[in-house]
C-alpha cells in the first residue's frame, strides 16, 4: 500500500505567525488529503514522548520549551508516498539551510524556529499519529478530485 499517513506539527512559530493557512495550503494543494485536524498546546509530557530520541541532546531543553510555548496546529496528512512527499516539502531542518520552494526554506530564517515538524519514517508516523490524535479524529473519505490526483498505480 503506497499510500501514507504522516504526522505534520505546525509549530507555535508557525501559529503566532498567522501561517497556519498558507502551510495547510501547500499540503492541500500538493494533493494530499487532510486526514485530520486539530489546534492544541504541547504538554512537556508530551514532549518527551514525541521528542524521545533528543531527550539526551544539548537542544533538548530550549526545543521543549519551544514546543509548550504555545499553541500548535497537528495535521494527519495522507497520500501515496506522504512522509518522504512532506519531508521533502519541508525542507532541511534548519531554515537557513532549507531551499526556497520549501515551507522552511519560504517562510522562515531561523534555526530552531522552523515552522515545521514532519515524520521521519514509516514508524515515527505510526507513533507520532497515535500520540497526536484519537482514532476518532482521523477521517477516511473521498474527494471528487481524487480520481484526478491518485491513479490505481499510485495506489499499488
Ligand atoms: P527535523 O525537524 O528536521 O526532523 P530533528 O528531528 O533532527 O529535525 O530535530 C527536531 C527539532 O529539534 C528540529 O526541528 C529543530 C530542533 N533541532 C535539531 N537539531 C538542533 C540543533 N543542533 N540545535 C538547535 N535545535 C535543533
Ligand atoms: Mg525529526
Amino acid at each position: 500500500m503506497a499510500i501514507e499517513r504522516t504526522l505534520i506539527l505546525i509549530k507555535p512559530d508557525g501559529v503566532q505567525r498567522g501561517l497556519i493557512g498558507s502551510i495547510v495550503e501547500r499540503f492541500e494543494r500538493r494533493g494530499l488529503k487532510i486526514a485530520g485536524l486539530k489546534l492544541m498546546k504541547m504538554t512537556e509530557a508530551l514532549a518527551a514522548q514525541h521528542y524521545k530520541d533528543h531527550v539526551t541532546k544539548g537542544f533538548y531543553k530550549g526545543l521543549v520549551a519551544f514546543m509548550t510555548s504555545g499553541p500548535l496546529a497537528a495535521l494527519c496528512v495522507e497520500g501515496p508516498k506522504a512522509i518522504e512527499v512532506a519531508r521533502k516539502m519541508m525542507g532541511k531542518t534548519f531554515c537557513t539551510d532549507a531551499e526556497p520552494g520549501t515551507i522552511r526554506g519560504d517562510f522562515g530564517v531561523s534555526r530552531g524556529m522552523n515552522l515545521v515538524h514532519g515524520s521521519d519514517g514509516p514508524d515515527a508516523a505510526k507513533r507520532e499519529l497515535a500520540l497526536f490524535f484519537k482514532p476518532e479524529e482521523l477521517f477516511e473519505y473521498s474527494r471528487a478530485l481524487d480520481a484526478a490526483v491518485v491513479s490505481d498505480e499510485d495506489r499499488a
